[in-house]
């Protein structure tokens, strides 16, 4: 049975590590100096353990439930594997952007990856007002590398096949199209919003135009088998290092086990929406210049998609009727897909389960107008989104938005 496996512990971790050869070299299993449960996702165990030489090794398992909910809500722990196999294939096309993984041990649904205690979750930095460049943009190229090389440009017709087969993933893709792009329109008993804000939540639920684009959106989602996405791209899945306290020496993309075969534009808009939400905690909390900065992220992450998907263009396997001008439709097509996706991400992080700290841990007083915002942003992002506006006046947009909804 998939849910009879042992968890690990601080008992027995130690035991884990030194019964299998490949930690000989990565870890003295016997030495160890350090012990951390950082599992503060929604999902998964994540374990840090430091040898007496500074060594540092992470395992992470996935348990037989959503941990957020407890164990009412099973949930396949066979996504570990998406995870790992996820990793390493789009650390062929993306090396530095994604953790190393050591192993994986498909009984006890165990990854072992590299230690990234030198990094900080963007999330984090954000919360506290910290302002990293140098991350926006590589994540934008991380979407391109890994979708163009999983694409059937990067792979011809076959293996593309293959791989859609291969990294189908119905438990978290049902997630994703219950929490995402259902129970925010429609109520099913895991959706919250402070009182104040419940008008809100009624007027994205009643938005009929809104929730037509969600249909387009949640149809595409479960149809177009573009590339091996991501599938959660938010702030707390990019882990980043900064010495110099101003731009990123390292951006990694972690925790991919809602990877599938998806639309191209869905990670790009799980990024924007997540710098919005960034933007109205600036906002509530009176830093107009974070605010500013938060907004002209989504710029940084889609020139560096565009400029990187371009650059890998020519080296697509087939180029007889994949020409220029398909290009060119699709990157229009994805920029709008990006926009949708966006704005569908926004409104989920407000009104349903699973939030985000940005807006949780701000004050009631102040939170209202921030939720109030962002769901205002949403709603416009999605419907507008073939309006083929500048990346300014979008940013422009939603800061008026922010400013005029913002309480005290
Ligand atoms: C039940 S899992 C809730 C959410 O956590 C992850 O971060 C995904 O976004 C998922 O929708
Ligand atoms: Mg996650």
């Amino acid at each position: 049975m998939a849910d009879q496996y042992e968890f690990l512990t601080k008992d027995n971790i130690s035991n884990y590590l030194s019964s299998k050869q490949v930690f000989a070299n990565l870890i003295d299993a016997n030495n160890l100096v350090e012990f951390k449960e950082v599992g503060d996702g929604n999902l998964n165990l994540v374990f840090i353990m430091k040898d007496s030489s500074g060594k540092g090794i992470v395992l992470k398992q996935a348990l037989p439930y959503v941990r957020l909910v407890g164990p009412d809500w099973p949930m396949t722990p066979s996504r570990a594997r998406i995870e790992a196999e996820t990793t390493i294939i789009h650390s062929k096309f993306a090396k530095d952007l994604v953790p190393e993984i050591y192993d994986y041990d498909p009984d006890r649904f165990i990854i072992a990856m590299e230690d990234l205690s030198d990094h900080v979750v963007w999330r984090g930095a954000l919360n506290l007002g910290l302002r990293f460049d140098g991350v926006a943009g590589p994540l934008g190229k991380y979407v391109a590398k890994t979708a163009f090389g999983t694409s059937i440009f990067g792979l011809g017709q076959e293996n593309h096949k293959l791989e859609v087969s291969r990294a189908i993933n119905p438990g978290l893709c049902l997630i994703t199209e219950d929490l995402v792009f259902t129970e925010p329109y429609f109520e099913s008993g895991r959706n919250s919003v402070l009182p104040s804000n419940e008008k809100d939540a009624q007027d994205l639920a009643n938005d009929k135009e809104m929730v037509n684009e969600i249909g387009l959106l949640k149809y595409k989602f479960m149809t177009a088998a573009e590339s091996l996405i991501h599938g959660d791209l938010h702030t707390g899945s990019a882990m980043i290092k900064c010495e110099d306290k101003k731009v990123a020496v390292s951006v990694k993309a972690i925790d991919s086990e809602f990877s599938f075969y998806g639309p191209i534009g869905f990670d790009l808009g799980a990024l924007v929406a997540n710098y919005t939400i960034a933007a109205a905690r600036a906002c509530a909390l009176g830093n107009l210049d974070q605010m500013h900065w938060a907004l002209s992220l989504p710029e940084q992450t889609w020139v560096e998609f565009e400029k990187e998907f371009r650059n890998l263009w020519p080296s697509r396997v087939d180029k007889r009727v994949f020409t220029d001008q398909l290009l060119e439709e699709l990157i229009k097509t994805w920029r709008a897909d990006t926009l949708g996706y966006a704005g569908a991400k926004m409104a989920r992080r407000i009104v349903g389960l699973a939030k985000t700290s940005d807006i949780e841990t701000l004050e009631p007083n102040v939170r209202e107008g921030a939720a109030r915002a962002v769901l205002q942003v949403a709603r416009k992002t999605t419907k507008e989104r073939n309006q083929a506006k500048s990346w300014a006046n979008l940013a422009k947009e939603a800061a008026e938005i922010m400013q005029k909804t913002a309480t005290k």
